[in-house]
Parts: structure tokens; sequence; C-alpha cells
């Protein structure tokens, strides 16, 4: 019988209270502290001046605004910078919702991974046998598209090549899910299956289309029943194709690839090019919820978030690396985030929390195709983990 997501919490329930006893079943596998005491000794706290000088970096390198929200022991912190509206002038506001990306991509591997638990799909069985004669090869498992290994190319490369008119070109347009895979079918493969890591939106499409299989039901349900209802996520929705973000909202601007060009305003899209690897909506204190419940095992099993958590590098530095919907980076200090980042027209995100998920941030620019103002908008991650660096003496 599948297991009701009460169920699943009142397991979460009794880990959370076998870690708080101290007899976790091997926190040292997972690079955390031996205990908890000893975490709460060994955190830093963060820097939320260097917070704060992180999203003024991103602002500098022409992001409009950007905000961060940090959750710990120590309780809620916030930082903002800049405006959430370049029309109006408002300034950026902690609650307000943006689109959050590919951070959507770990609510969906969530969802595959307690329809494993469930009994209802495997990890390591084809997608052939869920969704026959979808894909051409019937040798990608379900797992090498939560770990990006499958060799479905990406077709968001070639439909953003040029951006502003590759953007205006979707952001009206309502695809079907297979219309997205056969985009990326229509190219040639990258790898042979699950020989390389190699990031593409193609992984995700399918592995909203098996959710969709197996439940009979939308993804946006199984997002809703699954996550968004029993976190009590009251400012995340997945939306789609509506192109509005309702209620309070940060407005996305995206740079042109030329430079000098106006910003596109590009709050208002389908989304429909992301489906499920892109189009969930949110705010920073639920994005840190999310991530943080998601670590304390209130979403999965102790089995299938250690699946989850295990992970390959994605390049060459030892500091990033991937697992199942889900991103490691390794901090200068040593602390190990995990989370996701998210990319979409107009908005760059990050939503990271510690193994023992005591810890979780969100961080947000309101633009993208900038790189240099994403990659300011990473430091928020240092300053709030790793807090303030000792004085050289
Ligand atoms: C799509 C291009 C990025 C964004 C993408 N996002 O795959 C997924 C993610 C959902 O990982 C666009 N870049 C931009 C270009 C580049 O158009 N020519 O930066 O907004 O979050």
């Amino acid at each position: 019988m599948p297991s009701s997501p009460r169920r699943r919490l009142t397991a979460g329930a009794a880990l959370i209270a076998a870690l708080a006893g101290g007899v976790a079943s091997s926190p040292v596998a997972y690079g955390a502290p031996a205990s908890p005491a000893a975490a709460r000794a060994a955190a830093p706290s963060p820097d939320m001046a260097g917070v704060a000088a992180a999203l003024n970096a991103a602002v500098a390198e022409g992001a409009p605004g950007a905000m961060a929200r940090f959750t710990g022991p120590e309780g809620v912190r916030a930082r903002t910078a800049g405006v959430r509206d370049r029309a109006s002038g408002a300034a950026m506001d902690a609650r307000a919702r943006f689109r959050v990306g590919s951070v959507s991509k770990t609510f969906t591997a969530v969802v595959v991974l307690q329809l494993v638990d469930e009994g209802r799909l495997a990890l390591d069985a084809p997608v052939d046998r869920y969704l026959p004669g979808l894909l051409p090869d019937d040798r990608i498992t379900v797992r090498h598209l939560l770990t990006h290994r499958s060799g479905l190319a990406d077709y968001t490369d070639r439909m953003f090549h040029e951006t502003v008119p590759g953007f205006e070109g979707v952001r009206n347009r309502v695809f079907s899910q297979r219309e997205l895979v056969d985009l990326s079918l229509a190219e040639p493969r990258t790898t042979e299956p699950g020989a390389a890591y190699k990031y593409s939106n193609t992984n995700f499409v399918v592995a909203g289309m098996l959710v969709e299989e197996v439940t009979g039901r939308p993804v946006a349900r199984a997002f809703q029943q699954r996550i968004i209802g029993p976190l009590g996520l009251r400012d995340t929705s997945y939306v789609h194709p509506d192109t509005r973000i309702a209620g309070l909202r940060v407005r996305g601007y995206l740079h042109p690839d030329e430079a000098g060009a106006p910003l596109v305003d590009s709050t208002e899209q389908t989304v429909s090019w992301a489906q499920s690897g892109g189009a969930v909506i949110s705010a920073p204190a639920d994005l840190t919820a999310f991530m943080t419940a998601l670590m304390r095992g209130r979403l999965l099993s102790p089995r299938m978030l250690d699946a989850m958590t295990t992970v390959a590098p994605t390049d060459a530095t030892n500091t990033r690396f991937y697992g199942l919907g889900l991103r490691r980076y390794d901090l200068t200090c040593g602390t190990r985030v995990y989370g996701h980042t998210g990319t979409v027209q107009g908005y760059y995100t990050y939503a990271f929390a510690t193994r023992d998920g005591r810890r979780g941030l969100s961080a947000m620019a309101n633009t993208s195709n900038r790189g240099q103002a994403n990659t300011a908008l990473g430091g928020t991650l240092e300053a709030a983990f790793c807090g303030k660096k000792p004085s050289a003496s």
C-alpha cells in the first residue's frame, strides 16, 4: 500500500527524534559532525554583512535586485538589495515570489523517489518499462534521468542559442511533454546511457512524464499533495501554462546578448519549455523550508534520501557534485551543502541546506543571461554557511 504523506511525516519525525537522541544511523557517512551538540558548536554564525556584500555585488554586475534568506539555530536573517520592480521602483522584498527554475528538479526528484519507495517505480528499471517507445534506447533508466546521465540532448541549448529571440519565441507557447522530448531526439545523443554527467532539461521532462504515468495525475497535483501541502508552503506552486505570478512578486529582467541593449521584462511566460524541469514559483522562506525538511527526512525514507545524496562530481574542481535531482557544493570551510540552482529568464536562484537540515539559505537575483551576476550571487553561500573568515593574526 502506498504510504500517505502523513505516514512519511511520522516516519520523518521518528528519524528526527532518533537524531536528537544521538542514535543516527551513520551521520559521519554524510560528512556531518558526530552529534547535534557538536553540529551546533561547530557551525559558524552566518556572516550577514558578507551575504549583503554578495547581493550588492550581484546588483553591481547588472541585477536590478537580489535577496537572501538564511535559517539556522540562531533564527532567520534576510537581506535585500536593489529593486523587485524597475517600473515602480519597489524595493526587493524577501517575502516575494519568483520563478525558481531548476530548483523545480528537486521537487520532481522527490516525487519520483517517493514513488520508488511506494514500489510504483524502480530506480534502475528502464524508462521504457513505464513509457514504452518514448525513448529510442531501452538502456536508459530512471536513475540515469535523475543523475543527468541519460545522454538525451538538452533541447534548450538550441532553443535559446539567441537569448531574446529564443525567449520571445516560446514565452507564450504551450508544448506537450512529448514535443519537448521530440526536440531532444532530433539531436544526437550526447553520451551512452550511464556513461557521463551531462546536464539536460530533457531528463526532468521525462521524469515528469513518469510521475504522470504512474500517478495518473498532473505533476502539479503530485507536488501539491506530496510536498507543498504537507510542508505548508503557502507561496509555492507549480504553474503551467498560466503566464502570471500571483501575489507579491519579483519582476524578472533578462539581459540580451548584445552589450548595452535594454533589459527585457521576462516576468510573464508559460515556462512550458521547462515544465517539471523548471516551472515552480516560490519564495525564499518556502525554498529554505523545502530544502531543510528534505534534509531532515520529512519527505523521503532514509534509504531514498541516501540515494538522493549519493553524488558524483560534475566538474574537475572536486567541489561540485550531483546526486538525484540534487547538487552538493563543498564550500571552502569544509561544509557541504545540498540543494539546487535555477536559471529561468529573469531569475537566478540558489536553494541549499546542510545535510543535517539545521541551516538553509535561499538567494535570488532578478536577472539572467548574466553569468557575473550569478557568480556574485553564489557568494551568499560561502558567507552564510562558512561565516566570518578568522582575521589574520
Ligand atoms: C535556459 C536558458 C536555462 C536561460 C535553463 N534553465 O536550462 C533550467 C535551469 C530550467 O537549469 C537563458 N539563457 C537565461 C540563454 C542563453 O538564453 N542564450 O539566462 O535566462 O534552471
